[in-house]
């Protein structure tokens, strides 16, 4: 069971989407769940996200940023983690890789989503050379988890559909590693064309693993950021990164699977709230 007296903290650096969760709006509430403080660092204010709903609002709050960084700072807040999402511009890198440096204690983790692309193609607000400044922040983070398409555009590579090959996979996680961070979980990951999952490895004990859940067809928004909140909750309440994905896995395709039954349009997001109690099942939590 994990201790129940400490109370972990964590800067989340992602913008705010009002409708259809993703980001901040799925960030706060799975790691509040789970039993950790969430500090808000908005990237950008939106009506809905970018991903396929058209006529949304975007606010840029790069303006904030900083402003928000400093006052933090004077009340010599510390952070267990920090964990960056959904980036808007370069100048935002800059800031997030100023707010690491700020924030960075011996023991602290650092976990960057580098959300920019999926199914082999970077979304609408990106260009190429975002994808090299993303690989700049990669570099400073200890943990990254990237679906496949960013993994390749941050090695500057061709992104070809799976299912893949174990070697592969591998490969791509260990040349991710070795631009700086330690761990590595790779998401968007098929040996066979019937499941979907993650893969894990990490640098320093050589230690890799996969988990696994049956593909359900179409193709779900904010999964990504429901995936890699679940993952830092994990990994926050003592579970090994291995378990961690693994339980962050289950919680995402359980979500998944809550809204494919349901017919929801899957841009507005994944039930992953009425997975709640699940999650903190699975994580040992009872309060
Ligand atoms: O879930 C990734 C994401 C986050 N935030 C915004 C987005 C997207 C993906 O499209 O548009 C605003």
């Amino acid at each position: 069971m994990a201790n129940k007296k400490t109370l972990r903290r964590v800067a989340a650096i992602h913008d705010l989407s009002g409708f259809g969760k993703c980001s901040l709006t799925v960030a706060l509430p799975i790691l509040s769940a789970a039993g950790i403080e969430t500090c808000a660092l908005p990237t950008a204010l939106l009506s809905t996200h970018t991903g396929g709903i058209d006529g949304y609002t975007y606010l840029d709050t790069t303006g904030e940023m900083r402003p928000f960084m400093h006052h933090w700072k004077s009340l010599d807040i510390r952070f267990d983690a920090i964990y960056s999402g959904f980036l808007g511009s370069f100048e935002q890198l800059e800031i997030v890789k100023d707010f690491f440096d700020t924030f960075r204690q011996k023991d602290n983790l650092i976990l960057v989503d580098p959300v920019m692309a999926d199914n082999g193609e970077l979304y609408k607000i990106f260009t190429p050379e975002f994808a090299v400044g993303m690989r700049g922040l990669c570099e400073k983070a200890d943990i990254i988890v990237p679906n496949i398409t960013e993994a390749t555009m941050l090695l500057g590579e061709s992104y070809h559909p799976g299912p893949y090959t174990e070697k592969y996979v591998i490969d791509l996680m260990k040349r991710l590693c070795a631009l700086g961070p330690k761990m590595v979980v790779l998401t968007g990951v098929n040996l066979k064309p019937w499941e979907l999952g993650v893969a894990t490895y990490e640098r320093d004990h050589h230690l890799i693993s996969f988990a696994w859940a049956a593909q359900v067809p179409g193709y779900y928004h904010g999964t990504g950021d429901v995936y890699a909140s679940a993952l830092l909750a994990g990994l926050l309440n003592e579970c090994t990164l291995a378990r961690s994905a693994e339980i962050a896995v289950h919680y995402t395709a359980r979500s998944i699977r809550r809204t494919y039954e349901a017919e929801t349009d899957t841009r507005f997001g994944v039930n992953f709230e009425q997975g709640i109690p699940s999650l903190l099942e699975e994580l040992e939590l009872v309060y």
